[in-house]
């Protein structure tokens, strides 16, 4: 037997878990907790992969921490006192991380759970630990569960199932099984029919598990706590022949309740091959008809069908308390562990106002959102720059004219020359060896009423002077006894006799595309009296697109009154500039580097120094 006559896991028994599995060690320490173990059962985590550090865990209300170590010589020596490994390894490295736990004296105990590892590699290591005296649970299993005492990994599942199966203390039934799936299904079954389960261990779905279901039986039958056993087997191996010799040589004396599932594969014509590896029959006797009709023959209590396996192991139950070989004892409520915040949510039994609102993009499920619409349809329809400044700006999916528009205005802010206030600041910055984000800032930043940012000024003032009714020359001579500039009129360089281009092109686009331009029509009109005055209070590119876009929020036919408004009052027009020019400005940065342009200091003769007189004293 490669178990030592030893109890495997105890209220004391305490363990190193290779690898960073934070959701299953959490699991472990609620387990314990719920158990009302003194302390946790995880004593260090070991992760190759990145230097010693402290992990936190919840122990019940508490935050503690949880030593993990780049070295399984540092975790065992500094843990002495833990016997158990439970390995999480991927199954190319579990071979190397168990035989390195083997190393150590101290470990008795490992759980292999990845799947899928080399037969070979797993008979090299059940040899080594049938040299050490090391018991392998697994691999290709959760691991197992001795309520009140100890959990390895996932075992067991979260904590509603935990509290409903009542593995927080012990009973008096042991269990067999191979795998998770079948020991949970157990652990069911056995909280619902007897005072519950003392142990339980799933040896793992491989053919060549590192200890077997006699290996654990034997445990169980030395274990005076326990009082029956049930076995779940499965289809594939003989195992359970050794279960009936036993039974038959007198050497398991206790009640063996037992079932092999898979008795469904004899209605198939060829050899069917279940979930796990080892869960095929190559021969008659290792079919799960066979061997159920071996058990029952040996004298182990098996039922007709997995269906009466409850029933049966219901009966054995009552006849041992009956006899008084068990006495139930009075349940004592648990402790209560507090529930995981985001698993509390997923149930729906609490909720809590959101610190944040957002509505424009969604990235959580399978395909980023931009205001409800897949990304990939945002590009099977084309939709654009323009479109997705729609879908993002307005949540809106805009006409195909609009949304060439907010191109087109995209297009002709990009840039306006290095002699602007931005271009000229971006540029300053970037010879002063700044990065790329703090030159296009820098630029940005010169980005306000005078310069690039009247466009939602221009909006406000001439929208509102329409609305009112104002006749153009009424708009101007208000705002010149207010001594107010008009936003959006007036440029540095360009005038009636040099017209800005970008302005006849965007012209030329609205009023061949647009619905109606009232606002635009409008303000041309201010433009004919302003630049009577002086040829340069032209209708400037900031001007025109403020005009031009509040008639398209106004006409579109997407947007209510208010919306039109609100849009205006909260700058989304200025962001057109600040998003066009922005390409110019990392174009400048770009383009000073680029040059190898050195530190920029502005000439003495540039500049008129105009300090008060010197005093003389
Ligand atoms: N006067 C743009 O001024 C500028 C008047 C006005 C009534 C007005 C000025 C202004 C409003 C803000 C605005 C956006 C500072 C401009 C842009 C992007 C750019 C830039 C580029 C690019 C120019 C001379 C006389 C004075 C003033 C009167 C001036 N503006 N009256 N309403 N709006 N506009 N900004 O040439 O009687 O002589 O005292 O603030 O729309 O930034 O390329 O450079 O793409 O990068 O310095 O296109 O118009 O004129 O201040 O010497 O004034 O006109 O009261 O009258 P100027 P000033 P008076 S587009």
């Amino acid at each position: 037997l490669k178990v030592a006559n030893r109890p495997m896991f105890s209220n004391k028994t305490r363990a190193i878990v290779w690898g960073l599995q934070s959701r299953a060690v959490q699991g472990m320490l609620d387990f314990d907790f719920v158990c009302s173990r003194k302390s946790p059962s995880v004593a260090a985590m070991v992760y190759p992969f990145v230097g010693d550090h402290k992990q936190k865990f919840y122990w019940g209300h508490k935050e503690i921490f949880i030593p993990v170590y780049k070295n399984m010589k540092d975790a065992m020596q500094r843990h002495t006192d833990a016997d158990v490994v439970i390995n999480f390894a991927s199954l190319r490295s579990a071979e190397e991380s168990t035989i390195e736990a083997m190393e150590y004296k101290q470990i008795k105990t490992i759980a292999i759970i990845a799947e899928g590892i080399p037969e070979t590699a797993t008979k090299k290591l059940i040899k080594l630990a049938h040299e050490k005296g090391v018991s392998i649970i697994g691999p290709a299993t959760v691991g197992g569960i001795k309520p009140g005492c100890f959990k390895i990994g996932n075992t067991g599942g979260m904590m509603d199932n935990i509290l409903s199966s009542k593995l927080y203390r012990p009973g008096s039934v042991a269990y067999v099984s191979r795998s998770g799936g079948m020991s949970n299904e157990l652990n069911n079954i056995i909280s619902r029919t007897t005072n519950g389960v003392c142990e339980g261990v799933a040896i793992g779905g491989d053919r060549y598990p590192g200890t077997t279901f006699m290996d654990h039986i034997m445990r169980y039958e030395k274990n005076e706590d326990v009082k029956m056993i049930v076995v779940l087997g499965e289809v594939g191996g003989t195992e359970e022949y050794n279960i009936c010799s036993a039974i038959k040589s007198g050497q398991l004396t206790k009640p063996v309740v037992a079932w092999c599932i898979g008795t469904c594969a004899t209605m198939f014509t060829s050899e069917v091959q279940f979930g796990h590896a080892g869960a095929c029959a190559n021969q008659a006797s290792e079919t799960a008809v066979a061997k159920n009709k071996a058990l029952a023959d040996a004298g182990a209590f098996v039922p007709t069908s997995f269906d009466e396996l409850n029933t049966k192991i219901c009966e054995v139950y009552n006849d041992l308390v009956d006899r008084g070989v068990i006495v139930p004892q009075e349940e004592a409520p648990p402790p209560t562990v507090p529930m995981d915040y985001n698993w509390a949510r997923e149930l729906g039994l609490i909720r809590k106002p959101a610190s944040f609102m957002s509505s424009i993009s969604d990235e959580r499920g399978q395909e980023l959102l931009y205001a409800g619409m897949p990304i990939s349809q945002v590009f099977k329809e084309e939709l654009g720059i323009g479109g997705v400044l729609g879908l993002l700006w307005f949540q809106k999916r805009m006409p195909s004219y609009a949304c060439k528009f907010f191109e087109l205005c995209l297009m002709m802010t990009a840039d306006h020359g290095p002699a602007v206030s931005g271009a000229h600041n971006t540029i300053v910055c970037a010879r002063a060896g700044k990065d790329l984000i703090s030159c296009l800032t820098s630029g940005l930043l010169t980005i306000g009423d005078r310069f690039g940012g009247a466009l939602d000024g221009a909006a406000k003032q001439f929208s509102e002077a329409y609305d009112k009714g104002l006749l153009p020359n009424e708009f101007v001579n208000e705002m010149r006894k207010k001594h107010q500039l008009i936003m959006g009129i007036g440029h540095r360089v360009k005038s009636i006799n040099n017209p800005d281009q970008r302005v006849v092109i965007l012209k030329e686009f609205v009023k061949s595309n647009f619905p109606n331009t009232p606002l635009l029509d409008y303000a041309l009109e201010v433009e004919k009296i302003t630049t009577a005055k002086k040829p340069n209070l032209i209708l400037n590119v900031d001007g025109f697109i403020g005009v031009a876009f509040v008639d398209l929020l106004r006409g579109c036919g997407s947007f209510t009154e208010e919306e039109a408004k609100e849009y205006v009052q909260i700058g989304a027009l200025n962001g057109v500039f600040v998003l066009g020019r922005s390409m110019g400005f990392i174009g400048h940065y770009l383009d000073q580097l680029r040059l190898k342009q050195g530190l920029y200091r502005h000439p003495w003769d540039d500049i008129s120094y105009v300090l008060p007189e010197t005093y003389s004293s």
